[in-house]
């Protein structure tokens, strides 16, 4: 289907025991053959597929590059279908470098980001969802992350919706027979079927949609972020909750001055922290602008984690915090007991209730398993991980879905109020479209382009 034969670095950079240069498309045998020596004056073409073959790997000159191990996977049963060639050599920057360049000059092209994958998406080996599906394998951070790209990758949400697909087929057959036949009199029943399998449809769908809330969360992590007053603990609370000394704590008031972010595993469930500036009125123009940033951290997140100094009085910082906080989903971290408790904590408890207030101290680790299980009691609502397999942890598919669901269930009004049924037609295919655009059967060029520009160079 390609001219063209792509090459690119397969490995991260930097030193490793081994680097890997891969190639695809028509010349990928032709190229290797011309910088391969394999014993005994074996050539490239004598390889046997997918049976690693040792050699080395040598220039214009027939100096010696580096010595390595080759794998041919001939099409069409490789990742792109096409003719695939692995390179593994030492995992210096140097080697892998000399020889993607010998392969550059030899007649194959730089890889963009995802064009081996995209390859095996246009060539019809996989389809949209499980190409986006190797992005997320790449880039999860828990288990319960790869678990859910990786049910994605094998297809079962390709062939989730692509059963969802086949009935909505099926209603738009049956409104075309109706439409073809007009004599006869199968109106009522055909109608009471579409009725039916649409219903049926619009079920799916919303299945599909809402376990996105969940989906998102194993694959993205639960944004949290850590807000209060200066120097009630907040940077303490993150460097004890990621266990590494990764913010600068002081006793000076206003040390935190710009957002920190860092990923954590709390029982399976990904979380997102966020440390924030200490919000106050303050005149010092760097400060002032991380309060801002603290005020947009508090928009985004998903959960907020409200620490005070519990053993003072609530201040007026404190209540101006809690003016902006009261729509979230907040936890209270009462920090600093060790120096005493204030009677001010009812006035918390009263607000969020007792499950939600976690009196603690960062200095002497008090508190901080319970506040650990409060979080992750938030994602699964108190309930272990489920494993499901048939998940959405994607945005786009999430808003593709919602889209068909809204005209699937335009079309099930418009059956029920008496709408002719050759009228419905047009919400029933645009429902069919839409999911087409997340599997890729419809999808566009450069929503394509788009989706494979998150690659990495090489996958
Ligand atoms: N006694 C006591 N001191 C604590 C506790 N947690 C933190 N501290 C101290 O409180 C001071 C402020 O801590 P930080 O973590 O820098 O506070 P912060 O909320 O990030 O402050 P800003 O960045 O200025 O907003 C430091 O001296 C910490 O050692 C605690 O549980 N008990
Ligand atoms: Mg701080």
């Amino acid at each position: 289907m390609f001219d063209d034969t792509i090459a690119a670095i397969a490995t991260a950079p930097g030193e490793a025991g081994i680097g890997i240069v891969r190639l695809s498309g028509n010349k990928a045998i032709d190229i290797l053959d011309k910088l391969f020596r394999g014993k005994k004056r074996m050539s490239a073409f004598d390889i046997v597929s997918r049976m690693a073959t040792y050699g080395h790997i040598v220039d214009e000159d027939l100096n010696v590059v580096d010595e390595v191990l080759v794998i041919i996977m001939r099409k069409p049963n490789s990742y792109t279908t096409e003719d695939v060639v692995e390179i593994h050599c030492h995992g210096g920057i140097i080697p892998v470098r000399r020889i993607m360049e010998l392969v550059l000059k030899n007649g194959a092209v730089m890889a963009e980001p995802g064009e081996f994958t995209k390859r095996a998406f246009l060539n019809g080996r996989i389809d949209l969802t499980q190409a986006e599906a190797v992005i997320d394998v790449i880039t999860s951070k828990t288990e319960t992350g790869l678990n859910a790209a990786l049910y994605q990758l094998e297809g079962d949400l390709s062939q989730e919706l692509h059963r969802i697909m086949d009935e909505i087929l099926s209603i738009l057959a049956h409104i075309e027979a109706s439409i073809d036949f007009p004599e006869h009199d199968i109106e009522e029943i055909t109608l009471d079927n579409i009725l039916v399998t649409a219903v049926g449809v619009s079920k799916s769908i919303k299945k599909l949609s809402d376990s996105f809330e969940e989906g998102k969360i194993i694959r993205d992590g639960l944004s949290t972020a850590i807000v209060g007053r200066p120097n009630v603990g907040k940077s303490s609370l993150l460097n004890i909750l990621v266990r590494e000394n990764r913010a600068i704590v002081t006793d000076v008031p206003g040390t935190t001055r710009d957002i920190i972010e860092e990923y954590l595993n709390i029982g399976g469930v990904l979380v997102k922290l966020i440390d924030t500036a200490g919000i106050r009125e303050t005149e010092d123009i760097v400060e002032r602008i991380g309060v801002e940033r603290t005020k947009s951290a508090i928009e985004e997140a998903e959960v907020v984690i409200f620490t005070v100094d519990a053993s003072v009085r609530l201040t007026r910082e404190d209540h101006d915090i809690l003016q902006l906080i009261k729509t979230k989903n907040v936890i209270v971290a009462a920090n600093k007991i060790d120096k005493g408790i204030n009677e001010d904590i009812k006035i918390l408890i009263d607000i969020f209730g007792e499950d939600r207030v976690i009196e603690m101290s960062v200095k002497q680790k008090i508190g901080i398993i319970k506040l650990e299980d409060t979080i992750k009691d938030l994602v699964y609502h108190g309930q272990a991980a489920v494993n499901k397999n048939k998940m959405v942890t994607n945005i786009r598919h999430k808003d593709l879905l919602d889209k068909a669901l809204d005209s699937v269930n335009r079309a099930i009004e418009a059956m029920r109020s008496g709408v002719p049924i050759d009228l419905i037609s047009v919400d029933i295919k645009d429902a069919w479209g839409r999911i087409g655009q997340i599997t890729g059967d419809v999808a566009e060029e450069d929503i394509i382009n788009e989706i494979f520009s998150k690659f990495c160079i090489g996958k």
